[in-house]
């Protein structure tokens, strides 16, 4: 047989098993346009079936999940490997605010899965499952997503001086409106002398959510922790500068990946950090996102009902619906102050909170849904706007 016609005969036999390969992936199958470099399995990054089906929408771009982000320079986890990103001209001109953009954890569209000819162009974001935001500044700013599709999030706060339940309060309101579900880590508990009293205080506010105690000095808490996080999954430390997020993640890790900080006097601000990854994957599977804007966070929207589902249950018996909570006559939050069953102080922090939220009874999450109503007018007129794109591009 001439060299031509066996190499004819291998690439019939080649496209034959690429054929067969790509039948049984279905003709809508997320890896089906991956199968030239199949290196990472994105599912280890947190592709599940809910973002493989939106990203089989876009026929012809290819899934990737954010990494980092320097300004307007992403960088991506595509199945090829890690790669460059920028948003294209059209995605940064239709964007209706800063929200939009992508941030770390978000999936995003790719047209290629090699930056050796220049960055891949981000084209869109699929739509996210949870979010957490940060306030950014002007008046009327829409916020700053500081990362995206976070699962857990794990409120790290530290069992010596620091400690403060209102602060767990509003991390929890935060965490609450982000759509992942929290849980709070008591750390230093070496540090702490009366741990039950710390529990205590702290059982107003955390219901419904796990506590976890741990101490890195100790080497416990670790497994409870690990007990939250599972392959696929994403999750993120929240919580001041100090507190042990990093020692923890390194743990985690079971290396020294991140710098760690001798607790300072003033509150972190002029620390600098070397840069390092924002998206690691864990040796035991699971995914830690770890961006700088973790460590304080600001009120941007909070989900008030969740997070004070006692103070709104005890509100909801007010004799008149509207009550202020403050001369009205049968208001039972004042009952309730009055006989011990609500603190004055969880009282007050709800107030203060409610006041805080920048858009008044509109949580992230809504908002969220309301622009992509507003964008697209539903799912229908997703796959139509995707539909009309295609035919664009030809
Ligand atoms: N005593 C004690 N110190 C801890 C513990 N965990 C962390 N630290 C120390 O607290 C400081 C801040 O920790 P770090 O992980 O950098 O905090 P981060 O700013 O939240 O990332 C470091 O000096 C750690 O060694 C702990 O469980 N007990
Ligand atoms: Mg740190
Ligand atoms: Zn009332």
């Amino acid at each position: 047989m001439s060299a031509a016609l066996f190499c004819l005969f291998l690439s019939a036999v080649g496209g034959c098993a690429f054929f067969v390969f790509v039948g049984k992936l279905g003709k809508n199958h997320p890896l089906r346009k991956d199968l030239k470099a199949l290196n990472i399995d994105l599912r280890d990054y947190g592709f599940g079936e809910r973002f493989a089906r939106e990203a089989a929408l876009y026929e012809d771009l290819f899934a990737a999940r954010v990494s980092e982000q320097h300004h307007d320079l992403y960088r991506v986890v595509a199945s090829s490997g890690e790669i460059d990103a920028r948003v294209s001209g059209r995605f940064a001109h239709t964007a209706d605010d800063e929200t939009c953009f992508p941030a770390v954890g978000d999936w995003v569209m790719i047209d290629r899965l090699d930056d050796r000819t220049g960055s891949a162009i981000i084209h869109h974001v699929l739509p996210r499952k949870s979010m957490l935001v940060r306030q950014s500044a002007g008046l009327r700013s829409s916020g700053q997503v500081i990362s995206a599709n976070i699962d857990t999030i794990f409120i790290c706060m530290s069992l010596n001086e620091d400690f403060n339940v209102r602060r767990i309060e509003r991390y929890l309101a935060i965490a609450w409106d982000s759509g992942a579900t929290p849980v709070i880590v008591l750390t230093k508990a070496d540090l702490c002398a009366d741990l039950p009293y710390r529990l205590s205080e702290l059982n107003e506010v955390s219901i419904g959510v796990d506590v976890i105690t741990c101490s890195a000095a100790a080497g416990t808490g670790f497994d409870e922790i690990e007990s939250h996080i599972e392959p696929g999954k994403t999750i993120a430390f929240v919580g001041s500068s100090g507190v042990g997020k990093s020692t923890i993640i390194n743990r985690l890790m079971g290396r020294d990946v991140l710098d760690t900080q001798a607790v300072r006097e003033d509150d972190g601000k002029g620390r600098h950090t070397t840069t390092h990854r924002q998206l690691l994957l864990l040796p035991q599977g699971g995914i830690v996102i770890d961006t700088p804007g973790m460590r304080e966070l600001q009120i941007h929207s909070a989900n008030l009902t969740k997070a004070f589902e006692d103070v709104e249950a005890i509100a909801a018996q007010c004799r008149f619906s509207d009550c202020s909570h403050r001369t009205e006559p049968g208001c039972a939050i004042r009952a309730a102050i009055a006989d011990g069953t609500l603190s004055e102080e969880r009282f007050a922090s709800y107030n203060k909170l409610q006041r805080e939220a920048v858009y008044a009874g509109l949580s992230s999450r809504q908002r969220e849904n309301e622009k992509l109503t507003r964008m697209f007018g539903g799912k229908s007129a997703i796959k139509q706007f995707r539909k009309e794109i295609k035919t664009k591009k030809r």
